[in-house]
């Protein structure tokens, strides 16, 4: 089974996606997701610029040699556009390899280890009362862990809130556009929202909510504090984790569990976090750390320090990513939770898939490979349309984390 082309394909049915598309001379072919949302094209280009060269005429089954052979052979390791084109050519070879056996890419991993994979959805709204109404509309889906977020008043705009609420779009604009942001604000809203959450829905069902990076470790610490009433499943992100070290100060203060990771690309981003406790959940995903291959060997890591699987699930990520995650999420040992957030028509219709949302979890189907497809004449209809994400400033002027 040797590799007898490789094709890189963008497309944007809604948003932009660039796919990898392998092609055997004996007439397989495997998908791998290697979206960048904002830096599409510059995946796109190592893809097609570098790696594809190297790929042609290799043996399909050697995913581990070709795994070690681009992250060595470049000899600039790590960084989210190689590690994103390395889980495209990984998860594309997992699909061939499962697809070669005839089977679901679950039982090459181990096989199911759970009946499916439970899922959160993202319940926003512009204010209290509607994002408490979002909730609602999650629970009666039978979604059992709703992400909650919400805007913040005195704040004209917020991360997480969309205007189409079940599809979450923050890449609006090729020239990224501005947000303001008020550490203030947010800290003396959070604790009352989620006490409304407590009080109109009681403790039955899993409440998570996402920071983005936005806080200090000392403010996250008191968020944290402030937040152990609700008993939240994660508070994600609450600060950037370049310094892994700065969550030894949240650790000190808080026993909300904290969840990290979906910008991360290697094990190098984690390794402290997960060998000291200093997390409960880790994010990175297929996608943007190195593929089916890399990710096992985080989790896997994880596991030894009880730390479990949340992994990043925003539409950013193709349909292509979201099935093998779901394959790896059901095999695995200490499987936490999966984000979900749903794709639009447009998107699963190029995208079409065998994994299916019923009672709060999504199934990978029985599809050999990984179960997802890429219809190139519809995908051919989407030409690619530049979007950037947001920058963040605080309300006096100053960039922050967006
Ligand atoms: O591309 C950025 C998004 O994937 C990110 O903003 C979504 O934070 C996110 C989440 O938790 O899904
Ligand atoms: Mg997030």
């Amino acid at each position: 089974m040797k590799i007898a082309k490789a094709d890189v394909i963008v497309t944007c049915p809604g948003r932009n996606f660039v796919t990898l598309k392998l092609t055997t001379d004996d007439g397989l072919t495997g998908l791998g997701d290697a979206t960048l949302n904002g830096r599409e094209l510059a995946v796109a280009s190592y893809l097609g610029d570098h790696v594809v060269p190297c790929l042609i005429g290799r043996d399909a089954h050697r995913i581990d040699d070709t795994w070690h052979t681009l992250y060595r052979g470049a000899y600039w390791r790590r960084g989210p556009v190689t590690m994103t084109a390395i889980a495209a050519v990984d998860t594309a070879l997992w699909d061939l390899k499962a697809k070669a056996a005839g089977l679901p890419l679950y039982q090459l991993l181990g096989g199911r280890s759970r009946d499916g994979v439970t899922v959160y959805g993202h319940a926003n709204g512009a204010d209290m009362a509607e994002t408490l109404d979002e909730v609602q509309r999650f629970r009666d889906m039978g979604y059992k862990a709703i992400r909650v977020q919400s805007g913040i008043p005195g704040l004209a705009s917020t991360y997480g809130v969309s205007k189409d609420k079940l599809f979450y779009e923050p890449a609006d604009a090729a020239v990224p556009t501005e947000n303001l942001w008020s550490t203030e604000a947010y800290l003396d809203f959070m604790p009352k929202l989620l006490d409304a959450v407590r009080v109109r829905f009681g403790y039955d069902g899993h409440i998570l909510h996402d920071v983005h990076h936005r806080l200090t470790p000392i403010e996250a610490a008191r968020l944290g504090k402030s937040l152990e009433p609700y008993r939240l499943f994660w508070l994600e992100d609450p600060v950037p984790a370049e310094n892994q070290e700065a969550f030894r100060i949240l650790r000190q203060h808080t026993v909300t569990p904290i969840a990290i990771g979906e910008v991360f690309n290697t094990i190098w981003d984690a390794k402290t976090l997960i060998g000291e406790h200093l997390i409960d959940y880790i994010r990175a995903t297929v996608v943007h750390a190195g593929g089916i291959s890399h990710l096992r060997r985080i989790l896997d890591f994880a596991a030894l320090h009880h730390v479990r699987s949340g992994c990043h699930g925003a539409t950013d990520l193709s349909p292509v990513c979201l099935g093998a995650s779901l394959h790896l999420n059901l095999a695995i040992p200490n499987f936490g939770v999966h984000e979900y957030m749903r794709h639009t028509a447009e998107t699963d219709a190029v995208f079409p898939h065998a994994y299916s949302f019923r009672d709060g979890m999504l199934h990978p189907g029985e599809a050999p490979g990984h179960g997802v497809t890429l219809d190139e004449t519809a995908a051919a209809r989407f030409p690619y349309k530049p979007a950037s994400l947001p920058i963040n400033r605080l309300t006096d002027g100053t960039l922050w984390h967006w």
